[in-house]
């Protein structure tokens, strides 16, 4: 026994020092866990980072897509309903073509207002004030159309065609043997090409040779040579069978004896925009081109949410200007003409409690997609602001929203004791306090204010 025991150490030992501790083999995973952590976190940034330079990139196409669209037709901003005789001065409005007829097709029998689900009666009343501000206009007179005269021609201006899904690919001649499979014209040169049966052309809606079925949805064919190097892009004009056709943009010589993959794909448009219009009523507008990616035409995304946007806060004191101090002199300590008055201790506020308590509105509504980075519309002024972080809510249907920039206009009569009519508030004299309206409409990535467009 005695004998044994140093052999049996001295194994251990040995064992001890070529082996791994569970304490080295733990610290080794959580040094590897970190760094492949560290590593795994980096591709979800990177992505988000990818998409942001996408939407930042073909938002920016849009915006000028749209200037240049303002630029040729002036009229559509300053007389966006293309009636003479009202040029809408001193109004703010919406001049939204493609809103217009899409919510057209949908059934909407007048598209006129940007707004839906407001509550106009009770205590949180949000009425429309006598200028008419969220009043949404085709850019065009709807009676007889010279611009917008169609939905066709809405999505082609207002629209960004900048993604395409594919829906099929293959050779029509594969061997460079077929003759059969090419169509040419007078010339010689190919206007149309006949897909292998594989590529099943029934499945994709395609434009046929009967006008009655043609449905240009902007299906395409990109052909490439033989090389598979070079390729050319073609607008599918009708389909006949399993022959696609382009007949007026005939492809170049170097396709007339042999081509090589055909895919046929589908522009998708994912960006548009519409504008909001502030027109002053010595004619110059303020116009801000307001980018939507994957927009969502429905009544249901332009809801009006109580938002009270106030330009200040009334300080520590509770009261407007300085509490006991008669700031402007009227008179009367504290009024509300003295609320952000020079010297007192009240704020700009940036801060905003947006309400979707059901019990507000006629119409359940939907919950506001709320997120950091995204934009809310001030319903009253026609302004944009983004949100810069969403902070605790005070109820479960409402949340309390930072704004990037100071509130720059008041949008509700209710300024000082909040929820009760005061003295210098009901700005209108209708007996009603008016509280303010936020539309927070999905999928806006971006907000471009132009520079003024005068009237021409
Ligand atoms: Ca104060
Ligand atoms: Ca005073
Ligand atoms: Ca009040
Ligand atoms: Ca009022």
């Amino acid at each position: 026994m005695h004998e044994i025991r140093p052999t049996n150490m001295a194994l251990n030992q040995q064992h001890r020092r070529h082996g791994v501790t569970l304490t080295e083999v733990l610290m080794s995973l959580m040094i590897m866990g970190i760094g492949v952590v560290s590593l795994a976190t980096l591709f979800p940034i990177s992505t988000l980072r990818v998409l942001e330079a996408t939407n930042l990139t073909n938002s920016t196409v849009a915006r000028f897509n749209a200037e240049g669209i303002i630029d040729s037709f002036p009229q559509m901003v300053h007389n966006p309903d293309g009636n003479s005789s009202t040029r809408e001065a001193g109004k703010n409005y919406i001049v939204d073509p493609l809103g217009w007829h899409e919510l057209l097709a949908q059934g909407v029998p007048t598209p006129v207002l940007y707004e839906y689900n407001r509550p106009a009666t009770g205590a949180f009343a949000i009425t429309r004030p006598p200028i008419a501000q969220q009043t949404r206009y085709l850019g065009d007179d709807p009676a007889s159309p010279t611009l917008f005269t169609s939905i066709d021609i809405a999505r082609r201006v207002a629209n960004l065609q900048d993604t395409t899904t594919d829906f099929g690919e293959g050779f029509p001649d594969p061997d460079g043997a077929d003759p059969t499979a090419y169509t040419k014209n007078g010339d010689g040169l190919v206007t149309g090409l006949t897909m292998p049966t594989e590529v099943d052309l029934a499945v994709f809606n395609l434009p046929t040779t009967d006008p009655a079925y043609q449905d240009p949805k902007g299906y395409q064919a990109v052909i490439f040579d033989v090389t598979g190097r070079y390729s050319e892009i073609r607008t599918i004009e009708t389909v006949s069978g399993q022959t696609i056709n382009w007949p007026s943009r005939p492809l170049p010589a170097r396709y007339s004896s042999i081509v090589g993959l055909v895919r046929i794909e589908r522009t998708e448009p994912f960006y548009s925009w519409m504008l909001t219009v502030r027109k002053r009523a010595s004619g110059p507008a303020n116009v801000d081109v307001v980018v939507f990616s994957k927009r969502d035409f429905n009544e249901l995304s332009e809801q009006v949410y109580v938002g009270d946007l106030r330009r200040f806060t009334l300080g520590d004191d509770g009261v407007p200007g300085t509490a006991g101090d008669d700031l402007n002199n009227n008179g009367t300590d504290n009024d509300l003409a003295e609320l952000g008055y020079p010297g007192a201790d009240d704020e700009q506020n940036n801060r905003v409690t947006v309400d979707w308590d059901p019990a507000l509105y006629s119409t359940v509504p939907e919950k506001p997609l709320l997120r950091r980075g995204g934009f809310v519309f001030d319903a009253a002024n026609a302004l944009w602001y983004r949100v810069l972080t969403i902070e605790e809510a005070p109820t479960a249907t409402s949340a309390i929203l930072a704004l990037e920039k100071a509130i720059s206009r008041d949008n509700t009569e209710d300024l000082i004791a909040n929820n009760a009519l005061d003295t210098g508030e009901d700005r209108n004299s209708d007996g009603v306090i008016d509280r303010g309206g936020l539309i927070i409409p999905r999928g806006v990535v971006a907000v471009f204010p132009l520079e003024t467009k005068l009237l021409q």
